[in-house]
């Protein structure tokens, strides 16, 4: 057995014995909720990612209409942009910190509530992988930096160079005045994260990015994060976001959106309120890009953002399609 299903299994049979009553009167008392969708019929399968990245959802939906599960197809779905090198925000390729460094995070969450992630971890091309890894072969949940790498070569990832000449070009360029800032819409804001509802209904989630361009050494946003970056429950839906992970951060803001879901809101309602709670937080700044994107379990989808520029890909029986996005500011 697994250590993680070892882990797992003696920790519900202990807390079976211990807590059945309280379980019992807990199921008693519970509200009901009202239904997550009213949606007449389901859409399924279906990808959506953030930004228009269509090699990535063609490559998940490859997966998804052979019968493959939403997670392998999260997972290779998002492989895509961690292996372009044109991609500058994502894997190999990927801006570096201020000191030179491509440090990457990423994580994954399947049906099943389970979770990995790597965060701040460098020359590794395809943290996504190390991720699931993490989730499938550790009874952890996140792996950071140098412990993240040593796990990454224990399961046989190759060491690799992320930074191509032309990322250590414009790095170098940007020492000479080494003013960061953080730029609306451009690629210092394309985080790929992803959403999958497979055959069997069953939704899974990846995000992954390089963080934002020239942060300082040791910095992680929100795309690792559980809860900030992704958040997926398999009864409700899931979320993922993309933009300033700081502030993305500070509202939970993929599990509020889950959470709003489950209480009866669309996907778009629920991401309309995630971007009004940040920018009720954030009353005199309009200095920064936040989008998030939602699927319900009935693959009703929406997406949500706060300046113009945002867009999601999506790829279902019908085709694929780059859906824009309203926004918070009109211009
Ligand atoms: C972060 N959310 O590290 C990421 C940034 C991003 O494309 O979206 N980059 O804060």
């Amino acid at each position: 057995m697994k250590r993680r299903n070892f882990l797992k299994n003696s920790t519900l049979s202990t807390a079976g014995i211990i807590s059945a009553p309280l379980f019992a009167s807990c199921q008693e008392t519970k509200k009901e909720l009202p239904p997550i969708t009213n949606a007449a019929v389901s859409v399924k399968p279906i990808v959506i990612c953030t930004w228009n990245f269509k090699n990535a959802t063609a490559k998940a939906w490859e997966v998804l209409e052979k019968g493959g599960s939403s997670l392998d197809a999260v997972e290779q779905g998002v492989k895509v942009e961690e292996a372009d090198l044109n991609n500058e925000t994502v894997g190999n390729g990927g801006r570096p910190d201020r000191d030179g460094h491509v440090t990457l995070d990423a994580c994954i969450m399947d049906k099943d509530g389970n979770c990995g992630a790597v965060l701040c971890m460098e020359n590794i091309a395809h943290p996504i992988s190390v991720a699931r890894k993490v989730m499938e072969d550790t009874p952890h949940v996140m792996l950071a930096g140098k412990g993240a790498e040593q796990f990454a070569y224990e399961k046989g990832f190759p060491k690799t160079n992320l930074l191509t000449e032309k990322a250590k070009k414009d790095w170098l360029e940007w020492k000479k005045k080494s003013k960061y800032e953080t730029i609306i819409n451009i690629e210092n804001h394309d985080t790929i994260g992803m959403l999958a509802i497979d055959k069997n209904g069953d939704i899974a989630g990846a995000c992954t990015t390089s963080g934002m361009g020239y942060k300082m050494a040791g910095r992680v946003g929100d795309s690792p994060i559980i809860g900030a970056g992704l958040f997926v429950d398999n009864e409700v839906g899931g979320a993922t976001a993309t933009g300033v992970g700081e502030e993305v951060v500070r509202t939970v803001g993929s599990f509020l959106i889950v959470e709003l879901m489950r209480q009866g809101k669309s996907p778009q309602e629920a991401c309309e309120e995630g971007v009004r709670r940040i920018m009720e937080k954030n009353k005199d700044r309009r200095d920064f890009q936040i989008g998030f994107i939602a699927i319900n379990k009935n693959g009703e989808t929406g997406g949500y953002c706060i300046h113009p520029g945002f867009s999601y890909s999506s790829y279902t029986e019908a085709g694929q399609t780059n859906n824009t996005t309203e926004t918070f500011l009109k211009s």
